[in-house]
């Protein structure tokens, strides 16, 4: 009994990063909850309960996990499509992210926005962009508008290397600097877009000089190490808000699935992808670091396994349950006061030529 409290007593006291026990496991929960959520999608994509694309977040969750540990709940994000662990870490309950990938009423986005569109006003989450680049110039508006009304929080954009190549980036981050807008550009390098690997799309290989090109701060992180991408996001928030301007921060990762459920990833080797599952897994290289520093034993692992895992089948039992939307829910939410809407519907239909 002393030696287990003697243990409890020196785990409770352990940090690491100066963040106390409880903290890292939370962070530790959040990544196996991203997995496992996503795992769970998987599977009911492939039972034909989740249409359209699913794009999975599966390898990149230290990424996700250590930037949203270090933003406040008023802070905007925007990213691309690859959001459902954004979403969940941004405050939407699990449920309603996976009823959302099912197309159902209890949906966050109603069951009308799908894998892609993950939206919450009240957690200023605002998209899940499909249109790669969009959100960089969008960040840049809502960083004005944070400046203008002189507020404390900051609009994070997420994107991926491919977005890079955009002229919207090009534009946000030029724009941004110049007026010194309280906007942090994140880009979570997974070194492909699509099917392009990001050493024959780039024409330099670090996105430093381009930084540069915009008199912009920039750092670059190991993306599987939760930690460093935390540290490197409050640094930036930190300036954001203080009136530094913006930040670039390139977080290199590495997606462990195909760009969606219908890629089979012809273009890159199994052995590549075993080398990184093998070695370089963020999960895995969190829970060693936590074992190392004397903070996690196995049985907390498992612990958390079975949480999740009971989670997770009740997000998809929910998901499973719920409603469709109906057809006058199509119509609803489609202008601020509902009157375009149904103008549109009540127009007679022109005959096609
Ligand atoms: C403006 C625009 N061009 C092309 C596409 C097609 N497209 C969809 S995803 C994608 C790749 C983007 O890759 P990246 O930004 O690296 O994000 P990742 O999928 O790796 O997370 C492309 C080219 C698009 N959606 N929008
Ligand atoms: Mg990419």
């Amino acid at each position: 009994m002393a030696i287990r409290e003697a243990r409890e007593a020196r785990e409770a006291k352990a940090t690491l990063a100066g963040l106390s026990r409880e903290q890292l496991f939370d962070m530790h929960y959040k990544m196996v909850l991203l997995r496992r959520f996503e795992e769970k999608a998987a599977e009911e994509y492939t039972l034909g309960k989740i249409g359209g694309f699913l794009h999975l977040y599966i390898g990149q969750e230290a990424s996700g996990v250590g930037t949203f540990s270090a933003l406040q709940p008023d802070d905007y994000v925007l990213s691309a499509y690859r959001e459902h662990g954004y979403a969940i870490l941004k405050g939407l309950d699990p449920k309603a992210v996976m009823a959302e990938l099912f197309g159902k009423a209890t949906g966050g986005s109603k069951g009308k926005g799908g894998s892609m569109h993950m939206w919450s006003n009240e957690h200023h989450l605002l998209g899940g962009q499909a249109i790669v680049g969009g959100q960089l110039v969008m960040a840049a508006g809502l960083g004005i508008a944070i400046q203008y009304q002189n507020e404390k929080r900051i609009a994070l954009a997420l994107f991926g290397d491919g977005a890079v190549d955009e002229g919207a980036f090009h534009e946000a981050l030029n724009l941004a600097s110049v007026w010194k807008l309280p906007v942090v550009f994140l880009c979570e390098n997974n070194q492909y877009s699509m099917g392009m690997a990001v050493t024959k799309a780039w024409a330099v290989p670090s996105l430093e000089p381009r930084a540069a090109g915009y008199g912009m701060p920039y750092l670059k992180v190991d993306g599987m190490d939760t930690l460093a991408v935390r540290e490197a996001m409050l640094e930036a928030r930190e300036r954001a808000v203080s009136g530094g301007g913006p930040t670039l921060i390139e977080s290199l990762t590495y997606r462990f699935r195909g760009h969606s459920m219908a890629d089979p990833a012809y273009y890159r080797t199994r052995e590549e992808e075993k080398l990184w599952k093998t070695t370089r897994d963020p999960i895995a290289l969190f829970e060693d670091k936590l074992k190392e520093a004397g903070l996690m034993a196995d049985r907390d692992i498992s612990a958390t396994n079975d949480r999740v895992d009971a989670e997770v089948a009740e997000y998809a039992r929910f998901a499973n349950e719920s409603p469709d939307p109906t057809i006058d829910d199509l119509y609803a939410d489609v202008t601020v006061d509902g009157r375009g809407a149904i103008a549109w519907r009540t127009k007679p239909s022109t005959p096609r030529e």
